[in-house]
């Protein structure tokens, strides 16, 4: 019998990856989704198969962060061998229009779920692994490299709700024994990054402007530093951190920052163009209060978990070009054809700037 896995935030960019990673080591994956007015399964639909039939890998089940009567019933249903809290309200920017919303997703959140689970290990005897989703926002104004030793200094709710987040999942460790394991990731990208991050926004855009569908691209602060890596690349951390024999927390980086500039040149040098003449500054996608520079050392995951990323910048920059460019070739087809295609402007535009 292959082992059971449980995912809250499936329907996310990690989401998706980590379903196919345990899938390919043979795990039957439950996954917990929210109830919405439109589809949001796009980027696990290539995974999903009828429930009817034999040999189902991935069931989903609704549930909410925020709705911990829900959590306990599906962890009850699942029995799940090890359970991924990937779900949140994950834009940075984002948690200051919505911050107590983004506190009760990420924060208390994860506390609702780790209680669940705490309840769930004791009645039912099984011992159960948990990974927590952290993140380098938690170190936020500490100066790189950062480390598992560096001290939390969150810029955001969100990045303040994480430190939380983090802090419950070490008690819930320390005090009732579970094995808990928080992953410190820095940013990971991918050609199913979400649309409002900055990476996916460039290449997007790069994408539309090189077949004439759009002319400019309005971006924030270009001079903060990221340490970006690929995200099929990290979920494996992840499982990894699972699979040892105790429970620990792990720094994911590759060890190299670059600023949104560079990501900017790079991805309209790629495509052949000069990005002067299209990137323009929107000062409503500024920040309140910034997180200037981030670079991991994620010595200590090569160490013990034996990981190293295996894609670099310059091919997360092409891979995910490569897509959009893809993207943007079937919108002007359609186009074309006399077919309108929503390209989600509305959402990129909404509030105070994503
Ligand atoms: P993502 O693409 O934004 O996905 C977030 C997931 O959480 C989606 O499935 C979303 O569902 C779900 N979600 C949102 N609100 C929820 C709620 N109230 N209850 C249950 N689920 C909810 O994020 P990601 O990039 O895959 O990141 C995965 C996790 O890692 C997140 O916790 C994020 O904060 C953390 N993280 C990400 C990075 C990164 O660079 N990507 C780095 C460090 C940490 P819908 O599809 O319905 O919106
Ligand atoms: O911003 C700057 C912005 O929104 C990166 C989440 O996955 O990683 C992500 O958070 C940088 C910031 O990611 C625009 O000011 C400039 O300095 O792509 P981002 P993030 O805030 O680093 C961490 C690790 C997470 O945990 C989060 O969940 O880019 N920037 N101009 C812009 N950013 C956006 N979004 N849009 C702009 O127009």
């Amino acid at each position: 019998m292959g082992k059971r896995a449980l995912i809250t935030g499936v329907t996310g960019q990690d989401g998706s990856y980590l379903t196919e990673f345990l899938h390919a080591k043979g795990y039957e994956v439950h996954g917990i989704i929210r109830r919405a007015s439109l589809f949001n399964t796009e980027r696990i639909d290539h995974l999903y198969r009828d429930p009817h039939l034999a040999g189902v890998k991935l069931r989903l089940h609704y549930g909410d962060l925020t709705d911990g009567t829900a959590l306990r019933r599906v962890l009850e249903a699942v029995d799940p061998d090890e359970v991924y809290n990937l779900g949140a309200q994950s834009h940075v920017r984002v948690s200051f229009d919505i911050p107590e919303y983004t506190a009760d997703v990420v924060a208390v959140g994860t506390l609702r779920l780790l209680d669940a689970l705490r309840d769930h290990v004791t009645q039912s005897g099984r011992p159960v692994r948990y990974y927590q989703a952290g993140s380098s926002e938690m170190f936020g104004a500490a100066p790189p490299p950062q480390n598992e030793r560096t001290v939390f200094y969150p810029r955001s709710p969100y990045g303040a709700s994480k430190v939380a987040a983090h802090w419950f999942a070490v008690n819930y460790r320390e005090a009732y024994g579970l094995f808990v394991c928080n992953g410190i990731l820095f940013n990971h990208e991918s050609p199913r990054r979400g649309e409002t991050f900055v990476t996916r926004k460039i290449t997007r855009a790069v994408g539309r402007i090189s077949l004439g569908l759009q002319d400019k691209l309005y971006l924030g602060n270009l001079d903060a530093k990221r340490d970006w890596g690929f995200a099929g690349d990290y979920v494996e951390t992840m499982w990894l951190m699972l699979q040892e024999e105790h429970p620990d927390d792990y720094v994911i980086a590759t060890g190299e920052a670059h600023s949104v500039r560079e990501f900017v040149e790079r991805a309209f040098a790629e495509a052949g163009l000069d990005w002067r003449r299209h990137v323009e500054i929107d000062s409503s996608y500024f920040r309140p209060t910034e997180v200037d520079s981030l670079c991991g050392d994620a010595s200590k995951a090569q160490r013990v978990l034996g990981w190293q990323p295996r894609v670099g910048f310059a091919e997360l920059v092409r891979m995910m070009l490569k897509h959009d460019l893809d993207l943007a070739r079937r919108e002007r087809t359609l186009n074309g054809a006399g077919f309108e295609v929503p390209v989600g402007g509305a959402a990129l535009a909404a509030g105070s700037g994503t």
